[in-house]
């Protein structure tokens, strides 16, 4: 037995599963989940002392690496003025003005700890400002794991096949209307049907919780047009998008207005962090400058602002990382779509910038429904074989591949040559 088997062993005894969040107990792809023990650069260790190219980044947010020099050295520092004041410093005003000054339609922010307390806290602000209640999100986005959220959601809801998690009442999610992703007419109906009640439309810019769904050339413009016609907030959850796609996200991107957005670990560079800004005019709702409760005493954490700060001001100064992130992005997976085109075994790549993904399955993928005709039998297969070959991807289909800058254009062919051996044998 591996010492990662033995942990995780001991794990199952006394954590729910054996994992603090279900996809990492490698359920839905076999086998047992490797316990990591350290990471630096592109690569991850294992507590067996086996080493991988890691493609997970964290979920994302190591856009320039794992342990990250000046980050670390920046948060030992921070470490000596204490962990925790439950009090305003000021290091969370300087991430806020850059945040602002930076960012578009982010006239205000306020620091949460996890994109999911960013989507829960952003839903209730729309709501308080609209004063209306209901929302409207797609089948297949992720939106973290608060109540009203869990409405045919993506992630590890998905590969579990739990539609609606148990322990949600039907009062929390009665007004969560479902949408389908790329497709606007499905939005313009629930417009029509409910056109004073629908507080906000979340989406994720980019699909990355089905695997990774690119938003069709409109899809957004019509939501904002929508929106504004509406009255309805537009929210952009950029917990996967914000500060990858380019510094402006997924706004930049794709040079589309939200009214608010939200982020995650990004924020904080890997850190316990969230964060939810926007339009002045709705941000001004949340306590104490209007009636919108919310609060946190880890909000704002010293160590997870100095690491987020310094990991957004190297971000901000090299703008040409974005440019080198995104062009080598699409060179891999266009050489991924290449080696596919070549194989027998059926799969589309999709990809946006430097997030991609291979769904196994003739049809081509748009929304939740032609995500789940993957087959999940022959990414587990692929999953091993890449594992087996020290390439750490997302251990379940609907998720996404992240490269980052400390990938380099030789550990990339040497990818693309095990991904030969798998499509091409
Ligand atoms: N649901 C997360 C990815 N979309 C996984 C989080 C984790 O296991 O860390």
């Amino acid at each position: 037995m591996t010492r990662s088997q033995e942990l995780f062993e001991r794990a199952k005894r006394v954590i729910p599963g054996g994992v603090n969040s279900p996809v990492r107990a490698f359920g839905s792809i076999g086998g047992s989940p490797r316990m990591i023990r350290n990471a630096d650069g592109a690569y991850m260790t294992d507590e067996d002392g086996n080493t991988y190219l890691d493609f997970v980044n964290s979920w994302g947010p190591m856009i320039l690496g794992h342990n990250h020099p000046a980050i670390r050295e920046a948060v030992i520092k921070a470490c000596e003025n204490g962990l925790s004041f439950g009090a305003a410093t000021a290091l969370e005003v300087e991430m806020a003005e850059l945040i602002c000054r930076e960012i578009p339609n982010i006239d205000m922010i306020r620091m949460v700890n996890s994109g999911t307390e960013a989507v829960m806290s952003a839903i209730r602000a729309a709501r308080g400002y609209t004063r209306r209640d209901k929302i409207v999100k797609f089948t297949g986005c992720y939106h973290g794991h608060s109540d009203a959220l869990l409405v045919q959601a993506g992630s590890g809801v998905m590969t579990a096949g739990i539609p609606d998690s148990a322990g949600v009442p039907a009062g929390c999610t009665k007004d969560t209307l479902s949408a389908v992703y790329n497709d606007t007419a499905s939005v313009e109906r629930l417009f029509e049907a409910f056109p004073q009640e629908i507080a906000a439309v979340i989406v994720e810019p980019v699909g990355a919780n089905m695997g990774v769904v690119s938003p069709k050339p409109g899809f957004l413009e019509r939501l904002r047009a929508l929106c504004t016609r509406y009255g309805a907030v537009l929210i952009f959850d950029e917990v996967i998008t914000g500060f990858r796609l380019g510094f402006a996200g997924a706004q930049g991107y794709f040079g589309v207005d939200a009214d608010l957005v939200t982020y995650g670990k990004i924020i904080g560079a890997g850190m316990p962090v969230g964060a939810y800004g926007g339009k002045r005019q709705i941000m001004e709702c949340v306590a104490p400058s209007g009636p919108v409760y919310q609060a946190g005493t880890l909000s704002g954490n010293p160590v997870a602002m100095t690491a987020g700060l310094s990991q957004l001001s190297l971000l901000k100064d090299q703008p040409d990382i974005y440019t080198k992130l995104n062009e080598t992005g699409t060179w891999f997976f266009t050489q991924v779509e290449s080696i596919v085109r070549e194989s027998d075994i059926p799969a589309q790549v999709s990809f946006c910038g430097s997030l991609g993904c291979i769904f196994f399955t003739d049809t081509p993928v748009t929304n939740y429904e032609t995500a789940k005709t993957s087959d999940t039998a022959m990414y587990a297969k692929y999953f091993t074989y890449m594992l087996d070959h020290h390439i750490y991807l997302a251990p379940a289909q609907f998720e996404a591949m992240f490269l980052s800058a400390a990938h380099t254009q030789e550990e990339l062919a040497g990818v693309l040559d095990v991904m030969r051996g798998f499509f091409l044998k």
